[in-house]
């Protein structure tokens, strides 16, 4: 339980954020407004009565229609910079995140205007924000392993720097052993990989994930705790999981944030961290998700210095940068 004391702000990573998840309802009618897009919310509040879900997909319904009001690198570096402000308030210091090109290619928009609006924000971090920044994109599960080769083949001709591969979209029966060759080729480019599996997916995704994929952190992987084997295998490893706890609640992955096994998890010893996933769809950014936990979990102030530690060592940052944040 908390203490009622305001929690205090640790300086931490986040490793598990989809930027185009930051686009605030507010923002969606501005950036409409600016692209001449045609929304089929009349106003703000009839779009953020939506924000009921019953699982992954009906989210990704909306997260994606949404995204038609990104047009232009200038959107793209907006809406990252805008996440940057929030997150320097949540203390977060150091951030990898998230990226959907296939979502923006196949509605026609053009590769470079997605990396390059949304690397020069990246770019400009440290000096705007005090925050180090990493970026990579994910591969959409629910499309074709050939789509995923072709988008993995621009983000590399692109020069936009870039830190590793992900996997995500629609979980279940779109399994990681689908994207080997995609991410072995990832591997070979020298970027870092990472997938989400064990949301809503059984465990046996999350074994694929590391055993195919070369997975270095797991995404969510809340379901590895009905495999005993699996968290023996994650323990001894040290293999991070990017939690997201009010993400679970409202994809309703986890009945109530009461029940979350986040606690289970640091008592079995899995390197857990808590992140936001997608902040402006499910209640809030990371600093919201600790107080949350922290209200409604038993997550004592050693246990939030220990989620904080965990995200500095769960991150792609050299042992020098570790070692000063740590
Ligand atoms: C996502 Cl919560 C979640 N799961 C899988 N894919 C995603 N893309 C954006 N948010
Ligand atoms: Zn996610």
């Amino acid at each position: 339980m908390s203490t009622g004391v305001v929690d205090a702000v640790l300086p931490s990573a986040e490793l598990h954020l989809h930027l185009e998840g930051t686009l605030e309802p507010s923002t969606i009618f501005e950036l409409a407004e600016r692209n001449r897009v045609r929304l089929p919310y009349a106003d703000v509040d009839e779009l953020a009565a939506r924000y009921d879900f019953a699982d992954l997909q009906s989210f990704l319904d909306l997260y994606y229609a949404n995204m038609a009001t990104l047009r232009t690198a200038q959107d793209f570096a907006d809406m990252t910079d805008a996440y940057l402000a929030r997150a320097a308030v949540a203390g977060v210091v150091h951030a990898e995140v998230f990226v959907d090109p296939q979502a923006h290619t196949a509605r026609g928009v053009a590769l470079e205007e997605v990396l390059d609006g949304v690397g020069s924000a990246l770019a400009a971090a440290p000096s705007v924000y005090g925050i180090t920044t990493g970026l990579i994109p994910c591969v959409l599960r629910d499309r074709s392993a050939a789509d995923a080769m072709t988008m993995l083949d621009g983000v590399l001709r692109s020069g936009v720097p870039v830190l590793g591969l992900g996997l995500d979209s629609a979980e279940v029966g779109n399994p990681p052993s689908v994207f080997r060759d995609v991410f072995d080729r990832a591997g070979a480019e020298g970027l870092h990989r990472v997938a989400h599996a064990g949301e809503e997916g059984p465990p046996a995704y999350v074994w694929e994930a590391l055993d195919l994929l070369g997975a270095e952190r797991i995404d969510h992987g809340v379901r590895s705790l009905e495999d005993d084997e699996l968290v023996a295998r994650l323990v001894r490893q040290r293999t991070p999981l990017t939690v997201c706890p009010l993400s679970n609640v409202r994809l309703r992955v986890i009945d109530d944030l009461a029940d979350h096994p986040l606690p289970e998890m640091i008592r079995r010893g899995l390197v857990v961290t808590v992140n936001s996933d997608d902040p402006a769809y499910f209640g809030g950014y990371l600093d919201d998700n600790m107080t949350a936990l922290r209200a409604a979990c038993d997550i004592d102030d050693a246990a939030a210095e220990l989620l904080a530690r965990n995200s500095v060592e769960a991150s792609f940052l050299d042992g020098d940068r570790k070692r000063e944040l740590l």
